[in-house]
């Protein structure tokens, strides 16, 4: 069946839903997006993904010629429209239409679509054995040149590292900074269990604030886990008791090994599992109905 896709303000067929080769998001990269997740007919914090939406659009004067409840309304809009029940939604807004020079004054507007498609999810066994992980070679955007707290259309530096975790047989793959320290994976922030502490990069070191991480150290408040954000090398992933990853595609994946060594004992560990729970929880209870 064919989906309806919210573009520039009116739901269109999915094969007559199209934008300009004119468009700074395809020429340039030129443009910010969020991929938020509904659930059990609710959508998953709207509110902060819209937020995280407008910060990125902001990082890059892009006036997104929206108000924040337009925004919300439209991705609710497509969800409806759709009938999606549980489902992947993608919001993309690009600089838009311009001239074949990088000068993102010559578009005079943005380009705004919503995908609001079911969703694929990792097979649930993926949950109870876990991940293996390389370090990729690729290091992480530094800050300063292309800051990965702004979520951007520009994912070549995540899709180099995608490559080589593709090569090496592997899903996910850690991004090291500039100065070898952890930093994110490709598509989900990193979290690890040393002494009963959880431990995560902080913002800072040049990561994308995710709204699964930022969920997942509210739990662990609730839970009474000690929690710390910190930088770490990947030597203490290899030493770490439990690792795991979070985004909104993943939830909360456990990790297993990391080039080719056993974290832990070699199975998710205690606190993932907890925590897990209780994301779980959180996502049956609240979210923006549709
Ligand atoms: N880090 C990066 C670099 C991401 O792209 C996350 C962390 C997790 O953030 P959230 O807010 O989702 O908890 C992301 C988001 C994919 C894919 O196909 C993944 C993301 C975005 C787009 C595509 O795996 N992840």
């Amino acid at each position: 069946m064919s989906q309806l896709i919210w573009l520039d303000g009116e739901l269109v067929p999915e094969d007559e839903a199209k934008v300009s080769v004119f468009d700074h998001g395809l020429l340039y990269g030129d443009g910010v997006f969020e991929g938020i997740r509904a659930y059990n007919g609710r959508v998953f914090r709207l509110d902060e993904h819209i937020a995280r939406l407008e910060r990125s659009a902001k990082a890059l004067m892009l006036d997104i010629g929206m108000t924040h409840e337009e925004l919300c309304a439209a991705t609710v809009e497509a969800c409806a429209a759709n009938d999606i029940h549980d489902g992947y939604i993608r919001l993309v807004v690009t600089r838009g239409v311009g001239d074949l020079g990088l000068d993102p004054l010559k578009c005079p507007k943005a380009t705004v679509f919503i995908i609001a498609a079911s969703i694929q999810l990792y097979p649930e066994e993926l949950y109870a054995t876990g991940l293996a992980l390389i370090t990729c070679a690729t290091r992480r955007n530094a800050i300063d040149a292309c800051n990965p707290g702004v979520k951007s259309l520009n994912y070549l530096n995540n899709i180099y590292a995608k490559i080589e975790c593709n090569l090496a047989g592997v899903s996910e793959g850690i991004m090291l900074t500039r100065d070898g320290m952890v930093s994110e994976c490709t598509g989900d922030n990193i979290f690890v269990v040393s002494e009963g502490t959880l431990i995560t990069p902080p913002i800072a070191a040049g990561i994308l604030d995710g709204v699964t991480r930022r969920a997942v150290i509210e739990i662990a408040g609730k839970q009474g886990v000690p929690f710390q954000e910190k930088m770490f090398p990947n030597a203490d992933v290899y030493t770490a008791d439990e690792c795991f990853l979070t985004g909104t595609a993943a939830e909360l994946v456990p990790v297993i090994t990391v080039d080719g060594r056993q974290i832990g004992d070699g199975k998710p560990g205690a606190v993932t599992k907890r925590l897990l729970e209780g994301f779980r929880e959180l996502t049956k209870s609240e979210g923006t109905p549709i």
